[in-house]
């Protein structure tokens, strides 16, 4: 579909969110560019949660969104790193087993409000559990099993100040949990 302005064509297409998801779907769209010749070129679809810019002429304002890379974070107790290409990066970090495994980053923000935290994972099982702890707070963060290696989204809600930030994720109870990345989109203050 074409631009507001006209400028620019975009694709809207929807993706399957893991193997086997069926009509359970990720939404979403792209900037088309065209050959020579002027027919459409494709490319590959982004991974997931790959921050685009808006479309030409949207005045809409864009959400920023900060990915960090789970291989990325600092690992304690058993955690280790995997490599998988269905992740981001190419790796994972999992053996979350025992109190004191413990996933952190550090978020540098240029705003203070509320955030949506969002954890791309693939759960072992059923009735695993986190805490997600931002700036010493806690928030429970569940995860489902949708089949092995299938990785979906849980999603939290956190407030963040301006400037570095702590952030965990730290083992509660149940399954084993593999963490590809985290994101986190601003919401509002
Ligand atoms: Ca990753």
């Amino acid at each position: 579909m074409p631009t507001p302005d006209g400028k620019e064509w975009w694709l809207l297409y929807h993706s399957s969110m893991y193997e086997g998801s069926g009509w359970t779907r990720y939404v979403s769209a792209k900037p088309v560019r065209f050959d020579e010749e002027g027919l459409p070129v494709l490319d590959d679809p982004l991974p997931f949660y790959t921050p685009v810019r808006g479309p030409s002429g949207d005045t809409f304002e864009q959400a920023p969104v900060y990915i960090a890379e789970a291989e990325e974070g600092r690992l304690s107790g058993g955690l280790k790193t995997e490599y998988c290409n269905e992740a981001t990066g190419g790796e994972y970090v999992y053996g979350f087993a025992a109190a004191g495994d413990k996933l952190e980053f550090t978020l540098d923000l240029p705003e203070a409000g509320a955030y949506r935290v969002i954890v791309r994972y693939a759960a072992e099982g059923d009735g695993a559990r986190h805490v997600l702890r931002v700036n010493g707070k806690n928030v429970s963060i569940a995860y489902t099993y949708y089949g092995y290696d299938n990785f979906f989204t849980a999603e939290a809600r956190a407030v963040f100040q301006k400037g570095e930030n702590d952030l965990s994720l730290e083992y509660v109870e149940g399954y084993d949990v593999k963490i590809d990345f985290i994101g986190v989109y601003y919401v509002g203050e």
